[in-house]
């Protein structure tokens, strides 16, 4: 290569294996989303184009994954699956003792029915749905220290994912350390699109965690993702391997919740890896009850193969390195179009700002909602609301939370769709913002009592 000269980079894998997908019509798309009460979770997976509802158990593993799969034993007992993941969990994030759990969900069922008390105050960097309904589940009431960068879309932030320690110190003078089982930290955080905690952040909080013997737990379903952003943004990082980073992240925390359907690129799976002895112990002993035996946990031999080989596939450079960069070739195709996005682009996923693309919708309306529902129409390409429907109601009061990012979800599954894929999403949602002001809000016509977005069916309004 001559001096000087820039290259870009490409996906570090070639494809073995194609999947076709279906071409339909506009009129065939407008009654498939009638039929699904205009909620994308209800559509049809065959009636879909690009399928950029979620990054979980989407992506596409990898030929020695599959490889794993047929090095499944699939014994009741002390799969040696079973070993070959503990061994990737400590190695690759530190913790002691790993419970296997069917998915993400399963750990923070079993984490917050040990830890939390009834009127327990659980800090976290911004809710996630399951995360917090488990949390409420078992008694305790979620409180978001997250910096108040990250509830603006238009924040250019290099970590949004930070926690604020004034309103952590706020909670904890109101209601004392004993009353908080743990700090809740996500990496890359989900619901404010993607974004990152900074190691700086982290050692703080370790510093805190240990001053008011208060643990943390760590939801790792996005890693990895975290440790790229760090390693590019945190100079002090910028000659450690993505696998160092993720290491000490996990480190500075006392367990984890994995959904293991993200970073490690598996099609199912989680698990709750801890330091602590007796957590450890009265996790095992739950886990028999809801999930399976505690070298299973609702996985079978050949998933959990396939999920310690993901594991160290999910921590290599170039593997991230495209991961993201796709991300972000995505949103800046869109933002070169003036579409507000949610910035700077996260680690999974572009999130459209549904409050400045459809400001005509008030929001108990569901702008994202709709947004939703009329890209898949326009385009086939399927996303995912993140606003007002997915944040629920108010349990005292019942009104809508109404809360301040109100988002739709471009969910890139990793090692899936192309580049070519990414400019007909754009060009999609591009002649979708054209035509935005004929976009009508939306009204339930049935509302699930539990994270209501899953099954909520709506009609257009006027
Ligand atoms: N996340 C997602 O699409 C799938 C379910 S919600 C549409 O983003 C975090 C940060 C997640 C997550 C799932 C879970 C739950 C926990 N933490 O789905 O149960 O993003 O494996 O994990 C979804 P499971």
């Amino acid at each position: 290569m001559q001096k000087g000269k820039k290259r870009s980079w490409a996906e570090p894998f070639k494809i073995k294996m194609v999947e076709p997908l279906k071409m339909t019509t506009r009129e065939y798309r407008q009654k498939c989303a009638e039929e699904a009460g205009y909620n994308t979770f209800l559509l049809k997976s065959a009636d879909v184009y690009i399928d950029l509802l979620t990054d979980s158990g989407t992506s596409a593993m990898s030929d020695r994954q599959w490889a794993g799969i047929m090095l499944g034993d699939e014994a009741y007992a002390g799969s040696r699956n079973f070993y070959n993941l503990e061994d990737a969990v400590r190695k690759f994030y530190s913790y002691k003792y790993i419970v296997p759990t069917h998915q993400g969900r399963g750990a923070e069922h079993i984490l917050s029915t040990i830890m939390i008390k009834k009127d327990d105050y659980v800090p976290g960097n911004m809710y996630f749905t399951t995360t917090r309904l488990h949390q409420e589940l078992a008694g305790g009431h979620f409180i978001d220290v997250i910096i108040d960068e990250a509830h603006d879309p238009n924040s250019e932030h290099p970590f949004k994912g930070n926690v604020d320690f004034d309103k952590l110190e706020d909670l904890r003078k109101k209601v004392g350390a004993d009353k908080i089982p743990y700090v809740c930290i996500a990496t890359c955080v989900n619901m404010a699109g993607g974004q990152p905690i900074s190691m700086a952040n982290l050692k703080k909080l370790r510093e805190w965690s240990k001053e008011h013997n208060v643990p943390i737990i760590h939801d790792a379903t996005r890693v990895a993702e975290n440790a790229y952003f760090i390693k590019v943004r945190e100079d002090e990082y910028k000659d450690k391997s993505i696998a160092e980073i993720v290491y000490e992240i996990c480190s500075l925390t006392d367990g984890c919740t994995m959904s293991a359907k993200k970073d490690p690129m598996v099609n199912i799976g989680g698990f709750l890896a801890v330091n602590d002895k007796e957590i450890f112990d009265k996790a095992r002993n739950m886990v028999v009850i809801y999930e399976g035996l505690h070298t299973y946990g609702g996985m079978a031999g050949r998933d959990m193969e396939a999920l310690a080989i993901g594991i160290e596939e999910s921590v290599q450079y170039d593997h991230i390195r495209a991961r993201v960069g796709q991300v972000e070739y995505l949103g800046q195709k869109l933002l070169d179009e003036g579409i507000p996005i949610v910035m700077p682009t996260g680690g999974h996923a572009v999130f459209l700002n549904a409050r400045e693309f459809l400001p005509h919708i008030d929001q108990d309306q569901f702008p994202a909602q709709a947004l939703a529902a009329e890209i898949y129409i326009e385009s086939g390409v399927r996303s995912m609301e993140r606003g007002n429907v997915s944040k629920g109601r108010n349990p005292e009061t019942g009104e809508n939370y109404r809360p301040a990012l109100e988002l739709v979800r471009l969910t890139l599954p990793r090692r899936v769709y192309t580049q070519a894929h990414m400019d007909v999403t754009a060009e999609g949602i591009i002649d979708v913002y054209e035509k935005r002001e004929n976009i009508k809000g939306l009204k339930f016509v049935y509302e699930p009592e539990y994270l209501r977005f899953f099954q909520a069916r709506f009609e257009k309004i006027g």
